[in-house]
């Protein structure tokens, strides 16, 4: 099954321990953070929990888009579980977390003093020294943003200190941004794979090998070893890949790519998700195959009628920058919403969850005579789209990089059904769908509007995220009587 991991799922990092898999992925400014996946498999993956499901775990309150929690890796040594990851522009830094269970509770974290960059992989070689090895960035000054090469230094773990200035590993093939190293020690060397190209259309991987963790690194003649770019493969992107042994004897790269829609442009309205892709060896060199597009053909759907009080407790649910039960409350078969603030803003009051397909229908059942609010579609603050219901007015609304349409209609008092439809075009060469998905909301039944769904995708948007679907409050007290998630990609 291809994508493993449907909907937003950047930057896959894999462990295999007795027999089952954990794999969490990155979510920048929405908590809980890190969801950790669980399958024994490869193929049927199960949420299990979230490594950050304490704000004080990452301090990402106040993070600009795209900042936050970026690209982890999670490693398993002695019985505990890790994960380490940079908390980026602004938050704690590069964090490590613990724990014996992946479902959680995981650690307060200790931050690493002395990682500069971003996207740390944690190793330990056979003496148990253990070595953080990342993407080196200024974070400063004029160069700000500018990529150092792969970096990396030896840490005490426990002390949260790097013992020693970075040292460079390598840079890869001179292609932009290296990023997203990992190290693995396999057989008679060291390989350290890594992203290259950026994480847009130029995407690869690529590799090297050496004697030692610290190198030095030769990278294969090849490289890069794996990419969708100038191909007219289904899933471009690939990249950030991490490298794991299948259940048959063989190996695994998991990674992230991306499902766009169009012909020569194309946009990907779920942003990057989580793909898998097997390995062959030859003279000591990991080979991927080209990504396979294989997606389930099963529907698959979500019904939260809130008549369970936990029922924000299932680890699905995000909030923005703040915890979904911080926002949300459910009592009475209703989840409320309190609001002071709209979708515009970093700090907005919503409870959202993955859109997985690419046909999706979501709806909600409003009652709004205590506020204003509704359901919506977000990437982040400036992108966004969905129903906002007042008295006995509904407002459609799409915000795309500060610009903004609404469109009204009447419907009765009480509890109104409000409905997002996305699907993809009938045909590429449909006119009026060159690229990205067809949306439309509805009201009580009713139409009130159709967006072209280009301007929310990974594509369209500045951010890194993918889309979040979900209820919202701008002012007063919201209820919801429901919230429906049906998708398929057959
Ligand atoms: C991540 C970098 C990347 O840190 O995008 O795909 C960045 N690669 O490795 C954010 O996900």
């Amino acid at each position: 099954m291809n994508p493993i991991l449907p909907g937003f799922n950047p930057d896959p990092s894999v462990v295999l321990v007795d027999s089952t898999y954990y794999l969490v992925t990155s979510t920048f400014e929405y908590l809980p953070g890190l969801p950790v996946y669980r399958s024994t498999d490869l193929e049927t993956w199960e949420l299990i929990g979230n490594v950050a499901t304490r704000p004080e775990q990452l301090g990402i309150e106040d993070v600009p888009t795209p900042g936050g929690v970026w690209a982890p890796t999670i490693r398993h040594r002695d019985g505990v579980f890790y994960v380490v990851v940079t908390v980026f522009l602004g938050g704690r830094g590069c964090v490590v977390f613990t724990a014996t269970d992946p479902a959680g509770p995981w650690s307060d974290g200790i931050s690493i003093d002395g990682v500069g960059g971003i996207d740390p992989d944690l190793a330990w070689d056979d003496d148990g020294t253990a070595y953080v090895t990342f993407s080196g960035l200024s974070t400063s000054g004029e160069n700000m943003g500018q990529h150092l090469g792969i970096q990396q230094v030896r840490v005490d773990l426990a002390a949260g200190k790097a013992l020693e200035p970075p040292r460079s590993l390598w840079s890869g093939t001179g292609l932009k941004f290296p990023e997203a190293p990992h190290l693995y020690h396999r057989g008679d060397y060291w390989y350290l794979l890594i992203a290259e190209g950026g994480t847009e259309r130029g995407h690869s991987v690529s590799v090297a090998r050496g004697s030692s963790a610290e190198g030095p690194f030769d990278g294969h003649p090849a490289n890069p070893v794996l990419s969708a770019c100038g191909t007219s493969r289904p899933i471009q992107n690939t990249g950030h890949a991490d490298l794991v042994d299948t259940p048959d004897g063989g190996t695994a790269l998991v990674l992230l790519g991306v499902r766009p829609l169009g012909l020569t442009q194309s946009f990907s309205p779920l942003g990057r998700e989580t793909f898998i892709t097997p390995v062959s060896w030859a003279e000591g060199w990991p080979q991927p195959e080209p990504v396979l597009l294989n997606p389930r053909d099963d529907t698959d759907e979500d019904v939260f009628d809130f008549a369970d009080a936990s029922a924000l407790e299932e680890p699905g649910w995000l909030a923005i920058r703040t915890t979904p039960a911080s926002v949300a409350s459910v009592a009475d078969g209703r989840l409320s919403i309190t609001g002071h603030t709209g979708l515009d803003d970093p700090r907005p009051q919503f409870v959202g969850r993955r859109q997985r397909h690419l046909t999706a229908t979501v709806s909600a059942t409003v009652d709004a005579s205590g506020g204003t609010g509704g359901l919506a579609a977000r990437y982040d603050e400036h992108h966004w789209f969905g129903l906002e219901v007042r008295g006995t007015v509904v407002t459609a609304r799409a915000h795309v990089a500060g610009l903004a349409q609404a469109w009204d209609v009447t419907v009765p008092a009480g509890d109104v059904e409000l409905r997002i439809e996305m699907t993809r075009p009938a045909s590429t060469f449909d006119s009026a769908a060159l690229g990205g998905d067809r949306i439309r909301l509805l009201a009580a039944g009713t139409l009130v509007a159709e967006l072209d769904g280009r301007y929310w995708t990974a594509e369209g948007c500045a951010s890194f995220t993918g889309r979040v679907i979900g209820l919202y409050a701008s002012a007063g007290t919201v209820r919801f009587a429901g919230f429906r998630y049906r998708g398929s990609d057959a």
